[in-house]
């Protein structure tokens, strides 16, 4: 297991490579050109700019996260090609700094969604939540009608001017359905996978959060079942998987042990995190321990270990303690504990490992 830690880039995050220096075994940023619009190709010098910044601190930048995918390309319309060729001129270039792992996802419009950014825990402590029916009983143009009126509802990266957008986005989806989605995504990976095989790179999807449909939008990296399907469309080690426990595991049903078990050598890259799920279906964010939710970490580290997992690792979302102001889930304090609860588990394998019976 290599450990990296997202970082959101200079000026752009409130952690600075100071601090994860300090964090024990971080050998890796997981970094991204977060001002770059998604379908357009990265500049160069940007990305030189953060190699820069990397190289300084001794930091690999092995993994991206995300290079997004354009809405067109989803949505399978006849500009997609253009964007498609924008991707693949992204991926030569950041190969050029080493990258070996591209986490990117398929989720129409929304990526993370949750109803709550700072919901108490009890502890003087906040995190992020998901209120199911809050969601559920709301149609996507009364959505938007919400957010104009400044709600509560959260939606990264949808400020007002980005509004209007997101109504003649929704317009666009009605016609679209699952099958459609997976159409696109399969033409899409035919066209990219290759290129990501001769610069040395696995693409990883990054599951849908949370793994259903919402706002009748289609929804398909869910599941065990549909994981599977997904790894078919492509079948080449360079079309792999960001196993994001979290994600996954806001659906009690989906069993993450065994999607390790099964797609281990697909899985270049782990996303590491707890939730909490209620009985109504609502969930929390919690600490990475185990028993503070519901996701079985302990049993996942160890899967990880039992497979011989060599890939990258980050702490996913934590919660926000003592005090800090932060990007909503990437503060500094609890994915620097959350590293160290993961390395505790692995570590403990490794010595029961070593012992002999
Ligand atoms: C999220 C996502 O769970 C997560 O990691 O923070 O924003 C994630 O980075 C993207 O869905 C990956 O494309
Ligand atoms: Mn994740």
């Amino acid at each position: 297991m290599r450990m990296t830690f997202r970082w959101f880039g200079e000026g752009n995050d409130t952690v600075t490579l100071d601090q994860i220096k300090q964090i024990p075994s971080v050998e890796g940023l997981v970094w991204s050109l977060h001002d770059v619009p998604a379908g357009e190709e990265w500049p160069m010098d940007k990305i030189e700019e953060v190699k820069r910044q990397a190289d300084r601190y001794g930091f690999h930048l092995d993994v991206v996260e995300s290079i997004n995918v354009h809405e067109d390309i989803k949505l399978g319309l006849p500009s997609r090609d253009q964007y498609i060729e924008n991707y693949k001129r992204t991926i030569e270039k950041v190969a050029q700094v080493g990258v070996k792992v591209i986490c990117y996802n398929f989720m129409p419009i929304f990526d993370w969604l949750r109803t709550d950014l700072h919901k108490a825990s009890g502890d003087g402590s906040t995190a992020l939540f998901y209120e199911k029916a809050r969601i559920h009983n709301i149609d996507p143009f009364e959505l938007v009608r919400v957010i104009n009126q400044n709600s509560t509802l959260t939606m990264p990266g949808w400020e007002p001017e980005r509004l209007a957008q997101l109504t003649s986005l929704f317009e666009a989806y009605r016609s679209v359905t699952e099958e459609d989605l997976w159409r696109n995504l399969e033409y899409f990976l035919k066209e990219i996978v290759p290129v990501a095989e001769q610069h040395g790179i696995q693409m990883a999807i990054h599951p849908d959060d949370p793994p259903w449909s919402i706002f009748g939008l289609p929804r398909i990296i869910t599941s065990q079942q549909n994981l599977r399907r997904f790894l078919k469309l492509v079948d080449s080690p360079a079309n792999g998987i960001t196993l994001c426990s979290g994600s996954l595991g806001a659906n009690p049903d989906n069993d993450i042990i065994g999607m390790i078990h099964e797609f281990h050598d697909r899985i270049p890259f782990a996303h590491i995190r707890n939730v909490r799920v209620f009985d109504n279906g609502d969930f929390m964010e919690t600490s990475h321990r185990t028993q503070d939710g519901t996701v079985d970490i302990a049993g996942i580290v160890k899967a990880y270990y039992d497979t011989g997992f060599t890939g990258y690792a980050r702490p996913d979302h934590g919660r926000h303690i003592w005090g800090e102001e932060c990007r909503p889930g990437y503060g500094l304090y609890d994915r620097a504990l959350g590293i160290m609860y993961l390395w505790g588990l692995w570590d403990a394998y490794a010595k029961q490992a070593a012992k002999p019976n």
